[in-house]
């Protein structure tokens, strides 16, 4: 696939979520599936996109979704799969030794019926091409994973990977952002964790899950961990709204920044040893979703790609050497882990090395302390630790070495944040990074109670089964909270550890209540509390769809500051868009567009647009509408080749073909 069908890709999409990158030009988007060619438009992607690098494959799921005019039987999960390299995609040469191998991974794929159901992708998606999409096969109890693997042109060991790739990494999910659910990245081991801390305090404000994973031997070897690792991967991404950088290696979902690897031989690699793992893997998928950290501001997802490089780890030794000290804290160093004994201990009696260490931090340079233990953290339980505090060491808490590397290489790069500022976030904890955050110790007092009264009534012990009759009654209590809009109880319940994102039955969350409902302070309560906007219910809608189809404009507005973007099939959309134009919905129009939606563009299955069917039905105000707020193409085909200007010709409404004709000669000046 070259570049301009990867534009091309992006562009058919992007008409779901026209701000991404906006211009000022007449129209927002320029359609080029062959259907619609609109002129006098500006591209609303620019050219920057994907221009450095070429991609193997990036598979183009919005020609083929806008293609199929069939509404999916199977509920769909869409996963981007970047594949840097590692262990897990290398193959064994003549001479058995593994090497990465371009341009076979994905051939090699499609040849595995556990990795690729070749029946159904015919079915959807015609016979295979480059271009079509990949599908897991259908696992029971889980929505069908359709994903598409974009492979780096350089292969890596990750031992060779630095922050360039992980730049290239963070980069490439952004762009690729709105069009997938979820993302999974393919990476060598060794340096896995480093690469997973660095992403989490880069994304800001992430909504949708990434799961880097890799393996121990290739996932195309008949002993592997790879087959594993990867479709648990897939099927979390596609499944749960995990909105973390993790980890999954041998059943275990980690959180990245809190992961290291801790074995070179075995298939259970890595371990998070100051955390539980996120979820488990066995005959069930079980998620700690109480454990989830997720973002509480009303932004969208972002990527902060500058980090300073000016950062280093030093671990203390006995015998370690004043001059050692000295050096390692001289210029350009800015930042530095230092790795000290137990709980945090420097020697105390060594006032040469402390002096070193206080001239650096008098200097500005930032110290970050950390343990060299693996599990606990430092405090200043000891004299040894309480004097570093007092010559500017920060306390890392329970950090991992990588993590808190990442993280002051993240710190030290933002530009907006002053010095104490930057003193101050080395020590909080941004991405659950660390300890100390409440979040992760849940009140478990009176709402528990009445989990556990009504547990004793149904003869229910287990902590297994306590938990499960806990996730069938917050959502309950939660939803009453929101239709009575009483935010008092709802403060209670976030007291009691009540998880916001939590899905009923249906897969609703209180967001889509609260977004049907229109109650604006309870939905920016639920936004700043957790509750994730991307969550999809049973019948495939999230928050928005239930704000667009209530128009609460101003819901929409929030959702929308907060990163929520339509993801229904385009030509649901487009139906939808002929349904308010036929009934003169001028509100309803307004609410699509204001949630991202092409008016101009969006077409039903005929390939009409609202002008097409407000010309034919000839309601003035709609097209009034379409015209002043610039939806109006007045020439664009549907399937039939007939504008809507050519509609409204030979219906004789001679009103709205004026005005059309009038748009036509603008637009063409
Ligand atoms: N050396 C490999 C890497 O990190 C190890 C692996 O992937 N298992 O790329």
């Amino acid at each position: 696939m070259d570049k301009s069908e990867i534009l091309n890709g992006i562009v058919n999409t992007t008409i779901l979520h026209s701000d991404y990158k906006q211009t000022n030009g007449y129209s927002k988007n320029v359609i080029t599936n062959g259907t619609h060619e609109k002129k006098n438009v500006e591209s609303t992607v620019t050219n920057d996109l994907y221009s450095n690098k070429s991609a193997n494959t990036y598979h183009n799921f919005s020609r083929s979704r806008c293609d199929s005019i069939t509404l999916d039987d199977d509920k769909e999960s869409k996963i981007l799969v970047i594949y840097t390299g590692g262990t897990i995609g290398m193959m064994r040469n003549n001479d058995d030794v593994l090497v990465p191998t371009p341009n076979s991974f994905e051939r090699k794929i499609k040849q595995d019926p556990h990795l690729y159901d070749a029946a159904y992708a015919q079915k959807k998606y015609g016979p295979a091409m480059n271009s079509s999409p990949l599908v897991l096969p259908k696992v029971k109890g889980f929505r069908r994973i359709i994903y598409s693997i974009y492979q780096y042109n350089e292969l890596l060991d990750s031992s060779n990977m630095s922050i360039k790739d992980w730049k290239q990494i963070a980069e490439d999910i952004w762009q690729a952002y709105e069009l997938y659910d979820g993302f999974v990245v393919l990476h060598g081991t060794d340096t896995l964790a480093y690469t997973a801390s660095a992403l989490s305090f880069m994304f800001e404000n992430l909504g949708k899950t990434v799961i880097i994973t890799g393996a121990q031997l290739p996932v195309f070897d008949l002993r592997t961990d790879g087959n594993d690792n990867f479709v648990n991967s897939l099927l979390i991404a596609g499944n749960y709204n995990i909105p973390e950088v993790t980890i999954f290696f041998h059943n275990k979902l980690l959180r990245g920044n809190r992961t290291v690897k801790i074995d070179s031989e075995n298939f259970d690699a890595f371990d998070s040893p100051n955390v539980p793992p996120l979820a488990i893997a066995g005959i069930e998928i079980n998620v700690s979703f109480r454990q989830i950290y997720r973002p509480k501001t009303i932004e969208k997802f972002s990527v902060h790609l500058s980090l300073n490089e000016h950062v280093s780890l030093l671990r203390i030794f006995p015998n370690i050497t004043a001059d050692t000290v000295r050096t390692f804290l001289q210029p350009p160093i800015e930042g530095v882990v230092l790795q000290t004994y137990g709980a945090g201990n420097l020697p105390c009696n060594r006032e040469d090395i402390m002096a070193e260490v206080k001239k650096a931090t008098d200097r500005g340079v930032m110290i970050l302390n950390c343990s060299q233990c693996s599990k606990g953290s430092v405090n200043s339980v000891y004299q040894t630790g309480h004097i570093l505090n007092q010559v500017g060491v920060i306390s890392g808490n329970d950090i991992t070495p990588e993590a808190a590397l990442a993280k002051l290489s993240y710190v030290l790069s933002k530009d907006d944040w002053d010095f104490n500022t930057k003193r101050m976030m080395l020590g909080r904890n941004l991405r659950g990074e660390m300890g100390g955050g409440k979040s992760e110790q849940p009140n478990t007092l009176a709402e528990w109670d009445l989990v556990d009264a009504v547990a004793r009534t149904l003869h229910v012990s287990s902590p297994h089964e306590l938990n499960v009759l806990g996730a069938v009654l917050f959502p309950a209590m939660l939803s009453n909270a929101i239709v009575r809009s009483d935010l008092t109880k709802l403060d209670e319940l976030k007291g009691f550890g009540a998880d916001f994102s939590a899905q009923n039955s249906d897969g609703r969350t209180g967001l889509h209540l609260a977004c049907a409902l229109g109650n604006l302070k309870v939905v920016r309560y639920l936004l700043l509390n957790g509750s994730s906007v991307h969550i999809k219910d049973r019948f495939d809608r999230t928050p928005i769809i239930d704000a667009v189809e209530n128009d609460h404009i101003e819901v929409i507005k929030l959702l929308r500051r907060c990163g929520a973007h339509l993801n229904s099939h385009p030509k649901y959309i487009g139906q939808q868009l002929c349904n308010a134009a036929a009934k003169g919905n001028i509100n309803r129009l307004e609410s699509y567009a204001t949630a991202g939606a092409d008016i101009a563009t969006l077409s039903d299955i005929n390939g009409r647009t609202a002008l097409h069917t407000a010309a034919l039905l000839n309601h003035e105000d709609v097209i009034d509408y379409l015209i002043d707020n610039q939806f109006a193409d007045g020439e664009i085909l549907d399937l039939m080749s007939v504008s809507p200007i050519e509609i409204a010709r030979r219906k004789g409404h001679t009103n709205i073909l004026e005005k059309l004709m009038n748009l036509s000669k603008y637009i063409n000046k």
